[in-house]
């Protein structure tokens, strides 16, 4: 009789805690094509060819370390469709006297994997994913009793446990956190790290091919796919970003440039979310670069805050605020996304651009979704679950755990404020100070009324006008709202004018009609 364990496509570690203690001999690692997790959101077509070749690569990658693999392709003609559905025919293949599964890492999916032992009759073990740092029950000791939960305290304590750039107890250079060095607006610069393009091998040729069939009708595009799909190439990024663009990835961290995707960032939370990388293991060594000299102390301390600070502080806010949390919408947004968000095509530079190289490549970086994307769609008042799907659906990153409480709470402030003190929005002035799209926009930055307005200024203060009554209260805002009752009634009239017909004209202009 043999131990069952199924493997899902973001569990793709070789030290997986299922597998830690297992025996080659009479253990069948289970991996499954299936059309439920293809589908429950409509993909960009390159996650889709990044999942399924990563999950061919891991099958290849276990087999050759003796591990004996049954793996499921989604063009099987008896393929299920489903995990349960599988997990049903493996049993039926094999004489399996238990499953050992790591927890999923989605409510969703969590579900299916508790129903299995009473569905099946046979002993089903739920191992804790030691890839992340705090379990849920720790995140919740943390969470429990303060009245709000803060990130940088939360992070603190993963500094103190960790050790990481902690010296004699204390935070490395007497302060826990040096982000107020990391805003610096970006130049051009011909010495700018580029991230590694890997080559389409036949395994990644043949899924592009698969994903070109079945999901022509999905967005984004496949051409010049070169992530990695290797924990060995995924490993090259990684050194790559260490060595070349960690120096700086503080100090441009909240940088934007036209055609520049990458900046100085790390482009590894694809692999890092998927298994194929080991973010504590990422932390320790970029403290040794700057331990050796290599790096300053504030990209390093940004760079390891985001992972074991911001990272693991989302999911456990995911998991803490429960299967509901998708459904809030503090501010009662209604409006759907505009059409322009699956084509790009809108005469705003700053959104075109993060757009287009968002359905290029299924990445942007995270001042592009939370302050382009993310402040848009909060200005124009999207549904909050409807941007929560885009995002879901569009980045090669994205798994619920992670996206959902950065994009319903911490960009669209669907929570009220459990994630964020204030909502992020922005007018124009902030793009403009952080990137150079409004040098090649069309839309006049300075102006907030006239044809050549740029959108986001009036947008800006319709929407602090609008939501007065829910967040009139919040000290953070306190000075916006103090410029708004400085101007004259004629001005804010001709601001909430131009407001009113940029969303009038934007709802004519078609928006996305949900097909869920
Ligand atoms: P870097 O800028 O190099 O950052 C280093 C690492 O820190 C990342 O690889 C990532 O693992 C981690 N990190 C940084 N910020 C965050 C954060 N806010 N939450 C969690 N981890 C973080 N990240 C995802 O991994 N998946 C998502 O689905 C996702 N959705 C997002 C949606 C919105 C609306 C916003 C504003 C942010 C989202 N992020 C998401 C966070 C962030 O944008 C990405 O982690 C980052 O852009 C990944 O690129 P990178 O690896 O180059 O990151
Ligand atoms: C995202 C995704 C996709 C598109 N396809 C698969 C798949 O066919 N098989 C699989 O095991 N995993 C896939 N995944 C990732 C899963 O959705 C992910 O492992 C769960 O969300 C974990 O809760
Ligand atoms: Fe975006 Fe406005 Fe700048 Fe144009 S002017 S790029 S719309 S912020």
């Amino acid at each position: 009789m043999a131990t069952l364990v199924p493997v899902l496509g973001d569990q793709l570690s070789l030290d997986l805690a299922s597998l830690a203690d297992a025996d080659p001999a009479d253990t069948i690692v289970l991996m499954m094509e299936v059309a439920e997790e293809t589908a429950y959101v409509r993909h960009h077509r390159t996650k889709l060819a990044y999942i399924l070749s990563a999950m061919r690569h891991h099958a290849d990658a276990l087999t050759a370390r003796g591990w004996r693999v049954d793996y499921v392709r989604l063009d099987d003609p008896q393929n299920s469709g489903s995990f349960t559905g599988e997990i049903a025919r493996a049993l039926a293949r094999h004489a399996v006297e238990r499953i050992v599964v790591t927890e999923a890492g989605e409510w969703r999916v969590a579900a299916m994997l508790d129903s299995w032992q009473t569905l099946f009759g046979v002993p089903v073990e739920i191992r804790t994913d030691t890839r992340f740092l705090a379990t849920h029950a720790e995140f919740a000791g943390w969470a429990d009793g303060r009245k709000q939960l803060t990130m940088e305290y939360f992070y603190r304590a993963m500094r103190a446990r960790t050790g990481l750039l902690m010296t004699d107890g204390k935070p490395e250079g007497g302060r826990w956190n040096f982000d107020k060095e990391n805003r610096k607006p970006a130049e051009r610069d011909l010495l700018m790290p580029r991230p590694l393009s890997f080559a389409p091998d036949a395994i990644t040729t043949e899924v592009i091919a698969l994903v070109e069939r079945r999901f022509a009708a999905n967005p984004g595009s496949l051409d010049g796919f070169d992530y990695a799909v290797t924990a060995a190439d995924a490993e090259r990024q990684a050194a790559a970003f260490l060595a070349h663009a960690l120096p700086r990835f503080g100090d441009y961290e909240d940088a934007m440039l036209t055609g520049e995707r990458f900046l100085w960032h790390s482009i590894l939370s694809p692999y890092i979310n998927s298994g194929l990388l080991d973010p504590l293991d990422l932390c320790r060594r970029a403290e040794a670069e700057y331990r050796a000299g290599r790096a300053p102390l504030n990209s390093v301390e940004g760079y390891i805050r985001q992972i074991i600070g911001w990272r693991e502080y989302m999911r456990g806010i995911y998991w803490r605020e429960g299967p509901g949390y998708v459904d809030r919408n503090f501010l009662d947004h209604r409006r759907a996304l505009p059409a322009f968000y699956w084509t790009g095509e809108t005469d705003m530079h700053c959104l075109s651009e993060v757009l287009s190289q968002t359905l290029a490549t299924a990445h942007a970086h995270h001042i592009q979704r939370l302050m382009v994307t993310g402040n848009f769609a909060l200005l124009i008042g999207a549904d909050p679950k409807q941007v929560h799907l885009w995002y879901l659906e569009i980045y090669l990153d994205a798994y619920e755990w992670v996206e959902l409480p950065n994009t319903l709470g911490m960009s669209q402030f669907g929570d009220g404020g459990l994630l964020g003190s204030k909502p992020y929005v922005s007018s124009g002035a902030y793009i403009n100070r952080m990137s150079d799209y409004c040098r090649h926009c069309r839309y006049d930055v300075n102006r907030r009324t006239g044809e050549d307005a740029c959108p986001f200024n009036a947008l800006y203060w319709h929407f602090l006008d609008r939501h007065r009554a829910k967040l009139g209260d919040n000290r953070r805002l306190a000075m916006p709202y103090r410029t708004w009752d400085r101007q004259s009634d004629e001005e804010r009239a001709a601001t909430r004018a131009q407001a009113d017909a940029f969303l009038a004209a934007l709802d004519d202009g078609g928006a996305y009609a949900d097909p869920r």
